[in-house]
């Protein structure tokens, strides 16, 4: 088990109401924005993390969803090469904090694309979702980077979710939060499958932090049932973000 002391998030920008989205329903409310995002970072601190705040940067919409431009395992970080276009120059500022770090740190390069969005963490296993943001190129160079650190990632190909970690979350103990196409998938057969109703399946991207689990607000049918698995939640309102596709998961990088 994976034990986290840190996390980085960044500000989100008042740009963001110009993010990527497919969610139809609305624009975000940039100054609950701003509030959300600093409850987040509270219930981050109440999972015992020390939370790195990077600063808000007005060319990228997106910059928020910090998760995406950076996978940090315990032996490296690996910078990532965004598959949205607009989103391609976050990774600069994120190589800086990295840097400043001190740690090892690789890079995912053209023509391989991926978002750390479709990573799951898994032990010393990395679940590569194939998706319209991760190419097999991607998931390759990231296979190659893993195994000189004495790491293993396999892939697993997405139909109708943006993100890998839109449909599942790992949550620890061999437990599993999934819904829809992930449910009965036979790569992961081998988990206990909490299952998400399809009028919850927001609720499917939620983050197991050192034994806690932070839950988005307004999906009580999942907050039960992982209450029920044995986990305390904390329940966090991330509307805003939502309004951009963004998920709990995407808002910090936990290491
Ligand atoms: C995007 O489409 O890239 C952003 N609007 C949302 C990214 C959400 N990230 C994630 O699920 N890991």
């Amino acid at each position: 088990m994976n034990l986290f002391t840190r996390a980085i998030v960044k500000t989100p920008c008042r740009n963001m109401l110009n993010g990527i989205s497919t969610a139809s329903l609305g624009k975000p409310d940039y100054d609950l924005a701003l509030k959300q995002h600093k409850n987040y970072i509270f219930a981050l601190k109440q999972c015992g993390l020390t939370v790195i705040v990077l600063d808000p940067d007005e060319n990228f919409p997106d910059s928020t969803f910090i998760e995406d431009a950076c996978l940090i395992t315990p032996r490296c970080a690996i910078i990532t090469n965004p598959g949205a276009p607009s989103r391609r120059g976050e990774t600069i500022q994120i190589s800086e904090t990295i840097k400043e770090l001190d740690m090892p740190c690789e890079n995912i390069q053209n023509p391989g694309t991926l978002d750390a969005g479709d990573i799951m963490m898994v032990k010393d296993h990395y679940f590569a979702g194939l998706s319209d943001r991760t190419n097999i190129e991607g998931a390759s160079q990231l296979n190659l980077i893993l195994k000189k650190y004495g790491l293993t990632s396999s892939t697993i190909a997405l139909k109708n979710v943006l993100h890998l970690k839109t449909g599942i979350s790992y949550l620890e103990n061999n437990n599993l939060l999934a819904f829809g196409e992930f449910l009965t998938h036979p790569l992961l057969s081998n988990f206990n499958i909490l299952a998400v109703d399809q009028d919850e399946s927001y609720a499917a991207n939620s983050v197991w932090i050192n034994g806690k689990v932070l839950v988005p607000m307004g999906f009580p049918k999942t907050n039960k049932m992982i209450k029920a698995a044995g986990y305390q939640t904390i329940e966090v309102d991330v509307s805003e973000f939502r309004k951009l596709d963004g998920g709990l998961s995407c808002l910090s990088l936990r290491f």
